[in-house]
């Protein structure tokens, strides 16, 4: 018995059910354009904000009834976290969960406690994967809340500190790994600075792309599978992230020799920080070739923060599911529910009401930006647009055969006068705003 013991495993429904706990939407087993449902959407819980934070913010601190929380965290309350997280998933019935080291582990005092602490809670997250059939979609190390991590861990100005940040992300990635986690995800939280006047860009950038090369240099090493994700943030804590957004991360890893080993973990709530729409992050990460995985919650149009706020709006969701589908799904990565409650959803039932509703909130922007692809009107207005790009002269100034001077003599030979083909944005948005009605 734990404290999510009290609500019954949750089942598709349908969208009649008067049942707060069951899904009205989210099928799993439903085929959509050939695929289920779970296969479209491979959802996640994390660990973090659901079984690790109390519900504290700067003013105030836990609200959450989360009695094995201390700032301490001990072995058996680290059991305790485990046996009623674990609880939780298999009530919710998602096939995947997310965590941090630290998240999980015992509190470490040394780098050496710590390596010990992560494998003793290895093995019981291993038996309780197995016990309930939760998968890992990713892990990751936490170099961001210890006092030690202030000023960046890569990207600290004491070697010392990066030398700890190796052994975390050492021992998490091979427990990732043995735990048959599907990526490993990089966010460099405090990577970035809070000033430039006592920052030393170029060398933090240097100290970063090594530090990046160890970790794939390892995963190589330990015969890792998975996908290593670095997941872009524009700023908060720190006043400025390296890898603020997809195309920031991309030229990175071209400048570190990265481009082919490592991609990206997008967060709904970071795009609007950086802003741009989600949908922009997923288009560039295609366009660039480095689309691994979602992050899925939202932010408060009023706050200028990372409210991890559940999803709860399907129609604002749909170009971005659009995309993935356009992409043919994901291959390792899934939507992550990187979200967590308010501070006055006091209740141990909150949690499962925060992920049915998110659920749903997918299902529905799923179903609608499958018929939206399936009725074809986006891919034909788009193609429409460009088509001149197909005629004689976009071909061959695509296939290289003008010179900027060939092409101006031609232009002016041909006395050129274009006239645009009309965008249809208006149409395309109500494209959209037809297949919502789910
Ligand atoms: C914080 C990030 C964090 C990462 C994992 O803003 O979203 O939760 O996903 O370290
Ligand atoms: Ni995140
Ligand atoms: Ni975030």
């Amino acid at each position: 018995m734990t404290i999510f013991s009290d609500v019954a495993p949750v089942r598709f429904e349908g969208p009649d059910t008067s049942n707060e706990f069951a899904y009205r939407v989210y099928d799993k087993d439903r085929v959509v354009l050939g695929r289920s449902m779970a296969q479209w959407l491979r959802p996640a819980v994390c660990y973090w904000h659901s079984f690790n934070w109390p519900g504290a913010d700067i003013f105030g601190g836990g609200t959450l009834p989360r009695p094995w929380l201390a700032p301490v965290i001990t072995r058996s309350m680290a059991e305790h976290k485990l046996e009623a997280a674990f609880d939780f998933l298999s009530r919710l019935g998602l096939p995947y969960f997310t965590f941090h080291d630290v998240d999980a582990m015992a509190t470490a005092g040394s780098p050496g406690e710590h390596v010990v602490n992560l494998h003793h809670v290895e093995e019981l997250i291993a038996g309780k994967m197995s016990a309930t059939g939760v998968k890992l979609l990713w892990g990751t190390a936490n170099l961001f809340s210890h006092p030690r991590y202030a000023g960046g861990a890569a990207t600290s100005p004491d070697p010392e500190v990066f030398a700890w940040a190796a052994t975390q992300v050492r021992c998490c990635l091979e427990a990732t790994h043995r735990l048959g986690g599907e990526n490993y995800v990089l966010w460099g939280g405090r990577e970035g600075y809070d000033s430039l006047l006592n920052t030393d860009l170029k060398r933090e950038l240097d100290q970063y792309g090594r530090f990046l090369s160890m970790v794939v240099e390892h995963k190589h090493r330990i015969g890792f599978k998975g996908a290593i994700l670095v997941e872009p943030k524009p700023f908060e804590p720190t006043k400025h992230q390296y890898d603020r957004d997809a195309a920031a991360v991309y030229a990175f890893l071209q400048r570190y020799g990265l481009a082919g080993e490592v991609k990206v973990n997008l967060e709904v709530n970071h795009a609007t920080l950086a802003g741009v729409d989600f949908e922009h992050e997923i288009a560039a990460a295609r366009a660039y070739g480095i689309f691994g995985s979602i992050d899925i919650n939202r932010g408060d149009p009023r706050n200028g923060w990372d409210t991890d706020q559940f999803p709860n709006n399907a129609q604002e969701l749909v170009p971005t599911l659009v995309q993935l589908i356009e992409d043919g799904g994901f291959t390792s990565g899934g939507f992550n529910f990187d979200a967590k409650l308010r501070r006055q959803s006091l209740d141990a039932a909150d949690l499962y009401l925060a992920h049915i509703g998110g659920m749903d909130t997918l299902a529905r922007a799923l179903l609608a930006a499958a018929d939206v692809v399936a009725s074809g009107a986006l891919a034909k207005l788009t193609q429409a647009r460009y088509q001149g790009w197909s005629g004689d002269l976009g071909r061959r100034i695509q296939a290289g055969e003008f010179t900027l001077a060939t092409l101006a003599d031609h232009a002016v030979k041909a006395g050129l006068d274009p006239r645009i083909p009309s965008g249809r944005q208006e149409l395309a948005e109500s494209i959209v705003a037809r297949h919502c009605r789910y």
